[in-house]
């Protein structure tokens, strides 16, 4: 079958402030790996604002990938506006679809909108001669009624997994040698695992099962890049990798040998001095740390579960090792006042000689997380809770976002000038790094 995966480019939707390339999109690369491996000729096209009219006549079947809120704009533009033949089967899924799935199916209209992973799903939904009732995992309309099937089961094991289809995307989009911890390293980005079950409240991955790859699985795939693509080291960009310690280890004893440098996002409470010693050892040069916030109260609020100690301890220990540290700051969380972010600018401080690196975001309520699913709890607007919702789902994105999302404006004009603040502190201990591209973990 011939098959269109359209996934909206990064670099245009999250408006940094310069057009950087970002890493590729494993949702749809993981997909096409298992079509390709039944058999199926496989494209992936990319839209961009601007740039969302497709000719997919040639398609049996075109999937649409919505991998954040924030491109449901523009994919609802593809489907719009591309040309696809009658016959053809449209099927929308991605983090959006996961998480509203209905909602995805009225704003989009397309045949069937997956929720859940998508790997044995889209499989399923090529069987035309299946009755989709049996299908889990996704949203249809049957006699003008919306129908849901019942909630697909996260894959026993994702080590079985075909390696990402890296080779349908150009090679700048795969290699790249300016994104591993300050380093000119041939590099590549990598998942070894799935799923966070911790419940910060500002996180859209937050209480999903974690899945683990094998080491056996990371060293196929790691020697897969290097010989291929002569890489040296890679970015494990889970949302957070170590939350199983024996599964980390596994991975790490596995690797050993392979002389790649690497990092990874963690918690601070998760690591551990002999888990650290193994990590370096075995290439990590680079850990980045969600410590959000160096306030009790702001990180009670954000359910994040961790202490000013347990960062002090985290960033002492892995620094130790000659490991480098980042950290990511969210500022603005609702309560945030200048008490608070002196507090987080006083922790700043202390470790500063410890932290290679910061990227400070401002707080936005991504859709899915806890606090967008709570309005009155935080007092928030402008979200589609609100009577008078714009429908601008653009919005939701985490660079230089500076919008009054809670409370009043007394709360704001204070959030607005301790950030200004904060960021001052921080782009005078780090100049170089001020912002960053990443929120989870
Ligand atoms: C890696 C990552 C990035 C990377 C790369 C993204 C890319 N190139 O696509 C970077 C750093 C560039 C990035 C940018 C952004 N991200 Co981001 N990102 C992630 C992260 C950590 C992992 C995504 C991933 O690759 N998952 C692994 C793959 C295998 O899973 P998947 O994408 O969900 O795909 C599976 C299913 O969804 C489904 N599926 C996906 N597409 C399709 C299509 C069809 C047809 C079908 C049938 C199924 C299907 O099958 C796939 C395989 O099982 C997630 C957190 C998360 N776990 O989701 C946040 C996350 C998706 N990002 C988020 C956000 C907000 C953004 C930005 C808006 C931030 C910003 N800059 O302002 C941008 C938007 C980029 C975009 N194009 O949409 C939020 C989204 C929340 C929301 N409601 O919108 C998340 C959930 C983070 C969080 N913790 O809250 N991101
Ligand atoms: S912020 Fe990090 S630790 Fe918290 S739920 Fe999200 S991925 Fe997990």
């Amino acid at each position: 079958m011939n098959i269109a995966l359209i996934y909206p480019e990064v670099y245009d939707i999250a408006r940094f402030k310069e057009k950087r390339k970002e890493f590729p999109p494993f949702g749809v690369l993981y997909l096409a790996a298992v079509l390709e491996a039944e058999g199926h000729s496989v494209r992936i096209d990319r839209i961009w604002s601007g740039h969302t009219k497709l000719d997919l006549e040639d398609c049996d079947f075109v999937g649409l990938s919505v991998p954040s809120s924030a491109t449901l704009g523009l994919v609802k533009a593809a489907r719009e506006t591309s040309s696809v033949r009658d016959d053809t089967a449209v099927v929308v899924g991605g983090v959006h679809a996961n998480l509203y799935p209905e909602h995805t199916f009225e704003y989009l209209r397309p045949n069937v909108v997956t929720y859940g992973e998508g790997e044995q799903t889209i499989l399923e939904l090529l069987d035309f001669d299946r009755n989709r009732r049996d299908i889990d995992g996704i949203v249809f309309e049957e006699d003008g009624v919306l129908r849901k099937t019942n909630a697909r089961r996260p894959m026993a094991n994702i080590s079985d997994l075909p390696l990402p289809a890296r080779h349908l995307l150009p090679l700048n989009d795969v290699v790249m040698s300016d994104r591993l911890s300050n380093t000119d390293l041939r590099m590549a980005h990598v998942m070894f695992s799935r799923g966070c079950p911790f419940p910060c409240r500002f996180c859209a991955v937050a209480q999903t099962r974690p899945q683990y790859r094998s080491g056996d699985s990371a060293v196929r795939e790691l020697e897969d890049l290097r010989d291929r693509y002569q890489v040296d080291g890679f970015a494990i960009v889970d949302d957070n990798f170590v939350v199983d310690r024996k599964k980390v280890s596994e991975i790490c004893d596995a690797i050993s040998g392979m002389n790649m440098r690497w990092s990874a996002l963690s918690r601070v409470d998760t690591v551990r001095p002999e888990l650290l010693e193994k990590m370096q050892r075995s290439g990590c040069i680079e850990i980045k740390y969600g410590m959000e916030s160096g306030s009790p109260t702001i990180l009670q609020a954000m359910k994040k579960n961790i202490s000013p100690d347990m960062i002090r301890k985290a960033v002492r220990d892995t620094h130790s090792l000659g490991i480098k540290v980042k950290l990511f700051v969210i500022h603005g969380f609702p309560g945030e006042n200048h008490s608070t972010t002196r507090e987080t600018r006083s922790l700043l401080e202390e470790l500063a000689p410890y932290v290679e690196r910061v990227s400070l975001f401002r707080f936005v309520p991504l859709p899915g997380t806890y606090v967008y699913k709570c309005p009155e709890e935080f007092n928030l607007h402008g979200t589609n809770h609100d009577e008078d919702w714009d429908d601008d789902w653009s919005k939701f994105h985490i660079h230089h976002n500076d919008r009054h999302w809670w409370g009043d404006k007394r709360d704001f004009a204070e959030v607005c000038s301790s950030y200004a603040e904060l960021n001052a502190c921080v782009e005078g201990l780090w100049p170089k790094d001020a912002a960053g591209s990443r929120i989870s973990a």
